[in-house]
């Protein structure tokens, strides 16, 4: 399929999906994020790919929603029409490992996808910031609600309020991003930590992916249970068979499709 605000690449079982705008820094709209949706749902199903990259350009991930598009839209364009739910959530439903990969600005809107993803790989050039209130409105995609989870209240306050950007040293150092690379590697290194994912059985890493989001959303002892029902049924798996059968013949195991 053609998109006319993404490019896309795959290199084995890596898929890596590229949010292109250049003219307006990947400003996040509605035909951008309904080819995020269809993209992202398509290598979901693609028994070809078992990891999805989502990245921006080597100057902006995303600085935000479209500010040219939001800019006259009422308060029934808003809610009557769902703007944000309506298409900017897809990602959450996706499956497989979703891993963000963060040049330049990741503002508003931007950081509010970034978050979205399983984990974030920052640049050395990354900008990390919640302006919106610069423009006149809260963070509408999870904003106030993933930062302060993902760095602590006191800073997301910092950030929302003041709309003080963080650069990539501070957001690793607060836990918003795992890894930190020169801009120049940074692609090559997340495609290296994908690559290590994908030879990883794409069932376990779903099912991994499905408890540690349900850490936000259950009590302890519920995701603990959660967690357990997963182990459990891993031993009528293919995969724990293979896995540790390699183990103890002291070779490579093959998961492939499993
Ligand atoms: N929207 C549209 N165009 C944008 C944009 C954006 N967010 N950000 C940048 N651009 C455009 C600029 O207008 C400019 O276009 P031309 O003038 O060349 O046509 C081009 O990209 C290059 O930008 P600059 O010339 O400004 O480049 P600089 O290097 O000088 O500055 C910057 C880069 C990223 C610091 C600056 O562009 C900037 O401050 N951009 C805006 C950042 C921002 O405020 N982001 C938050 C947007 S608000 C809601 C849900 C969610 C949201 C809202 C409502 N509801 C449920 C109702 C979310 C809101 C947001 O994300």
């Amino acid at each position: 399929m053609e998109y006319a605000d993404l490019l896309i690449e795959t290199h084995g079982k890596v898929a890596v999906i590229r949010l292109n705008r250049p003219k307006a820094m990947n400003a996040l709209n509605d035909n951008m994020m309904n080819e995020l949706g269809v993209a992202l749902r398509g290598f979901d199903q693609d028994p070809g790919v078992n990891v999805i990259i989502l990245t921006g350009s080597d100057k902006a991930f995303a600085a935000g929603a479209d500010i040219a598009a939001m800019a006259n839209y009422d308060y029934r364009e808003t809610y009557g029409n769902d703007y944000i739910g309506r298409n900017w959530e897809h990602i959450l439903d996706i499956r497989k490992p979703v891993i963000g990969v963060v040049s330049g600005y990741c503002l508003g809107g931007g950081c509010e996808l970034a978050m979205m993803c399983d984990f974030l790989i920052a640049a050395d050039n990354a900008k990390f910031g919640q302006p919106e209130i610069k423009v006149g409105v809260t963070p509408g995609a999870g904003g106030t609600q993933r930062l302060p989870r993902a760095i602590s209240k006191s800073k997301a306050m910092d950030m929302l309020l003041t709309t003080r950007m963080i650069d990539a040293v501070e957001a690793e150092r607060t836990g918003l991003v795992s890894r930190i690379y020169p801009a120049a590697e940074v692609m090559a290194e997340a495609l290296k930590v994908a690559q290590g994912i994908a030879e990883m059985p794409v069932s376990v890493a779903m099912q991994i992916k499905d408890c540690v989001n349900q850490a936000y959303q259950m009590p302890l002892s519920e995701g603990v249970r959660y967690e357990r029902r997963y182990f459990h049924a891993g031993f009528g798996t293919p995969a724990q068979k293979e896995g540790m059968a390699a183990f103890l013949e002291k070779r490579k195991p093959e998961f492939d499709g499993l």
